[in-house]
């Protein structure tokens, strides 16, 4: 299950495979056969019970005038059927295991001297179009730096596609019900791309401005895009993805004027969840704003370089 939004779907946890050391192992998915293990789900039930609202059963959820909250027990969300120590436990589990994949993935990167980006949002902010633009901008300049990308879906390769299109090497990675990668996922797919040296890794989330906050891929850091489209108040309504990245990029400003948006208001409230949070307006589609995100990467990866050397 996730364990951010309890939502069921299999993650890390109880995967047949058995490695436990990361993802230095060597067998040769196809990531064509739709990794259909099976293995023990730790229902101890989901059902949807028609409950009486007698609170009688360990439900955590509390009323505040006529506004409810379930997330107040110490698990921070609840699951019909199970209770919050069984959920911490089952928390500390799955992100146990998928934090040794990720450090895995990060020792890798370590190696490498590759700086890798886990680029989170709601669906259609605009990721795979910043994502083209960003690989166009990057080829275009002399003594281009190279690049691959990962990108994540529930469904279809329509991403990897557009991402290909630019000439870029991509692999799509299908979650099925899944509503994140997790860094056993990326690891299979680091090693499918065979990552260069001091070059960028753009990892695409799922579009979900939830759970993809909560799982570690072994990124240096997470980008969240916001558009202005979804409103200002969307930092506030959903922290967590806000509060764990890095940056954050105000896409889709030339439809600014056709929109009843306050980008200052937008980026206050960013602010207000992150304080130190860099914040940076720019389109994907036209291009404003992007070498600032450019000499953002760039920066990155020279800082990633100066280390990995030092540490040598
Ligand atoms: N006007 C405008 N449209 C944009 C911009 N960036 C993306 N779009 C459009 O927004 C829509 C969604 O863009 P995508 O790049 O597919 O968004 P995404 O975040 O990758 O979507 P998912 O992968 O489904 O989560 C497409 O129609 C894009 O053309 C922008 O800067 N300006
Ligand atoms: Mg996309």
């Amino acid at each position: 299950m996730c364990t951010v939004c309890g939502c069921g779907t299999s993650s890390v946890e109880g995967h047949a495979h058995g490695h436990e050391h990361g993802p230095s192992h060597s067998h040769s998915h196809g990531h064509s056969h739709g990794h259909d293990h099976s293995h023990d789900h730790p229902h101890e039930h989901g059902h949807f019970h028609d409950h009486d609202h007698g609170h009688h059963h360990h439900h955590a959820h509390h009323h505040h005038g006529d506004d409810m909250h379930f997330g107040q027990g110490p698990a921070g969300t609840e699951v019909p059927g199970m209770s919050q120590e069984r959920l911490i436990a089952l928390e500390t589990d799955i992100l146990a295991k998928n934090d040794r994949y990720a450090e895995g993935n990060r020792r890798v990167l370590g190696r490498l001297g590759a700086f890798a980006v886990n680029l989170v949002s709601s669906p259609g902010s605009g990721k795979t179009t910043l994502l083209c633009k960003t690989i166009e901008m990057l080829n275009a300049r002399a003594g281009d730096t190279p690049l691959a990308v990962i990108e994540g879906d529930q469904q279809t390769a329509n991403d990897a596609e557009r991402i290909r299109a630019t000439g870029a090497r991509a692999v799509q990675v299908n979650t099925g019900k899944g509503c994140h990668l997790d860094g056993h996922m990326v690891g299979h797919a680091m090693e499918h791309l065979e990552i260069d040296p001091a070059s960028y890794l753009f990892i695409e989330n799922v579009g979900n401005l939830v759970c993809p906050a909560g799982f570690d891929l072994g990124e240096d850091c997470k980008v969240a895009i916001l558009s202005v489209t979804e409103g200002e108040d969307k930092p506030l309504k959903y922290p967590d993805m806000f509060t764990v990245s890095e940056i954050a990029l105000l896409n889709k400003v030339d439809l600014a004027p056709h929109c009843d948006v306050d980008l200052d208001l937008y980026e206050a409230n960013l602010r207000r969840v992150t304080p130190g949070i860099t914040v940076l307006r720019l389109s994907a589609r036209t291009g404003e704003g992007m070498q600032d995100w450019l000499d953002w990467l760039d920066q990155r990866l020279k800082a990633k370089q100066d280390s990995v050397q030092a540490a040598e």
